[in-house]
């Protein structure tokens, strides 16, 4: 029986992860699960799974939480706020095996201290290796611990690599849905809305990760993602636009075979891969049958429309702390236009000057990554409001 502990258990990536769970009482048991602000659901799940363990980072929430469980929860249970509590959460001696879901750069101090408490790693947090891949490879390393990624795409070339020697491999695959602007007409770009920027048509996530997805900045991240998980080079990871959803990665072979996986477009199959590694159990309901999907198509993407993609590739070429830049000035930006205070167009814009600044650093260690991370985000900041003094922003700013 494996104890789990999920960090971001109320978002999109942890409820289906809660639901696999829930589907193997005999495999797993939830040890220990964190949220921010959402304690009425927090509650709702500690009800049913019972964890010894809870952290709301929010501490006026925590309060909050803390009242209600002295009315209504009887069992014994240990509550922590902060980034303390997420750490005690992670590397508490009880857990085997942290999921990291929440979003953005706050995972990565988390995703550092479970390693270096060898916990295994289930990875859905992707910023943290974009932000600090060498350094969380090199960790990963020392200390033995497996880190199997829950992306989509990442748990698919895991599986297409898997038990291959990496000379027979020449590049892989990593597939992309195209987002809801694929087939918009780019002259109108700059009155996309946030409401329209978040519907995915394919996946149901986070507000973040969807908004990264309609400026392909997501795909950006995770060809970073998978440059520090299986170490190809820049060269050898390619993006292929697939608005079918169901081949999510695929690998090539020195031959010029090639192997695809398939599958449902569902997350609770990567989630389920992750938890139960290196085991393969049951998963209810998910079969895919390939005669109802009936056409695959796939496209190579337009870098031209989506600048995004080719500023990651960019930053990702470059290396040293340049990832980790683009990563906290796409996090401003995206917050910036999810609050309608910048334009979609203006989101490659700010990060390409934020890039443009920035003199990186080699190999750089945790303290050299945030500093970085709070240097981008200062030059973001900064950007953006010089936009808005001259008037070139947003409508409604
Ligand atoms: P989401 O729906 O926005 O959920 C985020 C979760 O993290 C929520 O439970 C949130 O709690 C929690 N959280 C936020 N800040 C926290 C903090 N400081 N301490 C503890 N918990 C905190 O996001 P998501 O779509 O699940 O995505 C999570 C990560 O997975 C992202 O890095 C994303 O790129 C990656 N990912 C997601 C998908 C997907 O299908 N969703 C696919 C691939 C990769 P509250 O509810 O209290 O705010
Ligand atoms: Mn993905």
């Amino acid at each position: 029986m494996r104890q789990v502990c999920i960090i971001g258990s109320t978002g999109s990536i942890g409820k289906n992860a809660l639901e696999v769970i829930s589907q193997h009482p005999d495999e797993f048991s939830v040890y220990a699960l964190a949220v921010n602000t959402s304690i009425d659901l927090l509650f709702e799940q500690v009800v049913k799974f019972k964890p010894k363990l809870v952290v709301v980072h929010d501490e006026d929430k925590k309060d909050l939480f803390c009242q209600k469980l002295t009315k209504e929860y009887s069992e014994p249970i240990e509550v922590y706020s902060g980034a303390a509590g997420l750490i005690a959460a992670v590397t508490h001696p009880e857990v085997d095996q942290v999921l990291l879901a929440l979003m953005g750069a706050q995972g990565l101090v988390p995703l550092v201290k479970a390693i270096e408490a060898k916990k295994h790693i289930a990875l859905a947090n992707k910023e943290p290796l974009v932000m600090a891949g060498e350094l969380i490879h090199d960790l990963v390393r020392e200390h033995g611990v497996h880190l199997i990624p829950v992306d989509s795409e990442h748990s698919g070339v895991f599986q297409c690599i898997q038990d291959r020697s990496r000379n027979e491999i020449s590049s892989i695959y990593l597939t992309a849905s195209g987002g809801p602007f694929l087939n918009r007409d780019e002259e109108t770009f700059s009155e996309i809305t946030p409401e329209e920027a978040v519907k995915h048509p394919k996946w149901s996530m986070g507000q973040k990760i969807s908004v990264d997805s309609a400026t392909l900045m997501n795909k950006g991240l995770e060809v970073i993602e998978a440059n520090s998980l299986f170490q190809f080079n820049f060269d050898q990871i390619h993006v292929l636009i697939h608005p079918e959803a169901v081949v999510h990665a695929l690998s090539e072979f020195v031959d010029g075979s090639q192997l695809a996986q398939i599958a449902a477009t569902d997350m609770k199959l990567p989630i389920q891969f992750a938890l139960s590694y290196p085991k393969r159990i049951p998963m209810k309901g998910l079969s895919l049958n390939l005669s109802d999907v009936k056409q695959l198509n796939f496209m190579k993407p337009d870098m031209g429309k989506f600048p995004c993609l080719r500023l990651a590739y960019e930053a990702g070429e470059k290396g040293g702390t340049f990832p980790c830049v683009l990563n906290a000035a796409n996090e401003v930006c995206v917050d910036q236009f999810l609050k309608n205070k910048i334009l979609f167009t203006q989101i490659p814009v700010v990060i390409e000057a934020v890039l443009k600044q920035h003199e990186g650093v080699k190999k750089p260690n945790l303290e050299e990554v945030l500093t970085a991370d709070g240097w981008a985000r200062k030059i973001a900041a900064q950007l953006i409001y010089e936009m808005k003094s001259n008037n070139i922003c947003s409508k409604t700013a």
